[in-house]
């Protein structure tokens, strides 16, 4: 491979007819937003519409994006002036898109000071994140900040060399307040429900540790809008590598596969201004609560669903697992009959219509998700994406076997070893933990027992709940005997 083939501003014009570029001046862009935590879902969803709104006219949103913990992003994108490739796929072909929006790309733990810089700029109106669940440093069943966490602690310690999302924001704000600078609007883009609300709890508890005068000043000064965000990205291979380097013409360090469908729905509350993203697709209401439940609920507590009980029915992909019998059923049952009724009315929203474009999103041949990379992280997802669900059909009185065998595959999954024996590569910031908590153990009252010792992901109420124990455990019960397969067959009454 050479130099002349790859991707950057000097090349643009050898790019296949095809692939839409920029088409605007890059030159003339201001930074306008700091986005936290660059990865390929910022890459696929904010980045895309901001890059939109640039070409639109408006040339004050560019985005200087932060990696909180590795060179790879900054690495693979500098050399290619920030610009990448967006491949969207479905069954029926794909498209590519060269995306301008992203000015530069700072690594945190390299130089903190330079993104605290960035952060005080003066044009810089609106900090953004995607740092998933536990970037928040939160207890996930309380979802308050936790302030034993090992990065908080140093954050206390070092205000002016942050390590966490927090601590960056917490410092750039005090810095902005000493020098008379007016507060950058702070817009969580994770899947957390009232994302902004939380992030709002965790950095003013964050900053009431500081002191108490800037926990006010950001208790009544900064703008924390709830949004709800959605675009199914899976990992980048190096056959998606291969596959746009054939097709554009130019080799990209880091292509990002994605899907045609991308919602974003926002709380219209930015006092320092935003962009026009309203003119490029995006939703803005007052209130964004009951799509970012739905979109929890029936979207990511289903994925992690067939995350887990796909994986150990041995399927790879989502793709697979939603051709194998009995799945694709057990999906819509699960959604129609138990996730549908705890939802808030979202009035004239076709819900039917929803769930059926999610199956289909789900089946999306092209796009190879791998129910590994869905099951990361459960300790910190199950809370949002299951256990509040099921929290609710418990007060509804209502039964939940299907979310139950959802919970009960997490737990199986995450003993880490799969159902012929084999290890099963477990990423959790609480992978020790369940290793130690199961370690030696084999019958399911014992497992059940060991994860709900677990407080902070299931609470106390969820975990010395009766009719809950009885659920998970008999659901544990038939995966550990039957299989995953067999257990989810059964389940729709096959
Ligand atoms: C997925 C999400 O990896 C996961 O946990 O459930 O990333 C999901 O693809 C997105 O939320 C879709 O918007």
């Amino acid at each position: 491979m050479t130099e002349e083939d790859r991707l950057c501003e000097t090349t643009l014009a050898r790019l296949a007819k095809d692939t839409q570029t920029p088409g605007y001046d890059r030159g003339q862009i201001q930074t306008g937003i700091v986005h936290l935590g660059i990865g390929a879902f910022h890459r696929a969803h904010q980045a895309v519409y901001t890059d939109a709104v640039l070409a639109n006219g408006d040339s004050r949103w560019g985005i200087l994006g932060v990696s909180l913990r590795s060179a790879d992003t900054r690495d693979a994108l500098l050399p290619q002036d920030g610009l990448y490739t967006v491949a969207v796929r479905d069954g029926s072909g794909d498209s590519f898109r060269v995306i301008g929006s992203i000015t530069n790309v700072l690594v945190a733990p390299e130089d903190p000071e330079a993104v605290l810089e960035a952060m005080t700029s003066p044009a810089v109106k609106i900090v953004s994140l995607t740092v998933t669940e536990k970037g928040y440093c939160y207890a996930p069943a309380t979802a308050s900040l936790d302030e034993r966490h090992p990065d908080i602690v140093h954050d206390l310690g070092n205000p002016a060399a942050p390590r966490s999302a927090i601590g960056f924001i917490v410092e750039a704000l005090a810095l902005r307040r000493a020098n008379g600078l007016e507060p950058f609007t702070l817009l969580s883009c994770d899947n957390l429900p009232a994302n902004g609300e939380t992030l709002k709890r965790v950095v003013t508890r964050f900053a009431e540790l500081r002191g108490p005068g800037l926990a006010t000043f950001i208790r009544e000064n900064v703008a924390f809008p709830s949004t709800m965000v959605d675009r199914i990205v899976p990992a980048t291979t190096d056959v998606d590598r291969s596959v746009v380097h054939e097709t554009t013409g130019l080799r990209d360090a880091w292509p990002i596969m994605t899907e045609p469908f991308t919602q974003w729905v926002v709380e219209d509350h930015f006092p320092s201004g935003r962009p026009a993203w309203e003119e490029v697709g995006v939703t803005f209401v007052a209130d964004v609560d009951a799509f970012e439940l739905m979109k929890l609920r029936l979207l990511n507590g289903s994925h992690s669903t067939l995350a887990y009980l796909g994986y150990l029915a041995g399927h790879e992909t989502v793709s697979d697992v939603m051709q194998a019998d009995g799945f694709g059923a057990f999906v819509e049952a699960m959604m129609d009959e138990e996730i549908t009724p705890t939802l808030p009315p979202l009035s004239g929203f076709d819900l039917a219509s929803y769930k059926e474009q999610l199956r289909e999103r789900f089946r999306n041949p092209a796009l190879r998700h791998r129910t590994w990379q869905i099951a990361m992280d459960g300790s910190q997802k199950l809370p949002q994406r299951l256990l509040n669900t099921i929290g609710q059909r418990l007060e509804q009185n209502q039964p939940f076997g299907r979310l139950a065998l959802g919970v009960a595959g997490w737990m199986r999954y995450a003993t880490g070893i799969d159902e012929k024996g084999g290890q099963i590569d477990v990423r959790d910031p609480l992978a020790d933990e369940f290793r130690k908590r199961t370690e030696g153990k084999s019958s399911a009252p014992e497992i059940l027992d060991a994860y709900l010792g677990m407080k902070q992901i299931f609470g106390e109420d969820l975990a010395s709940n009766a009719a809950f124990h009885t659920a998970v455990g008999a659901a544990l019960e038939k995966l550990l005997k039957d299989g995953s397969a067999k257990a989810v067959l059964e389940s729709i009454g096959g």
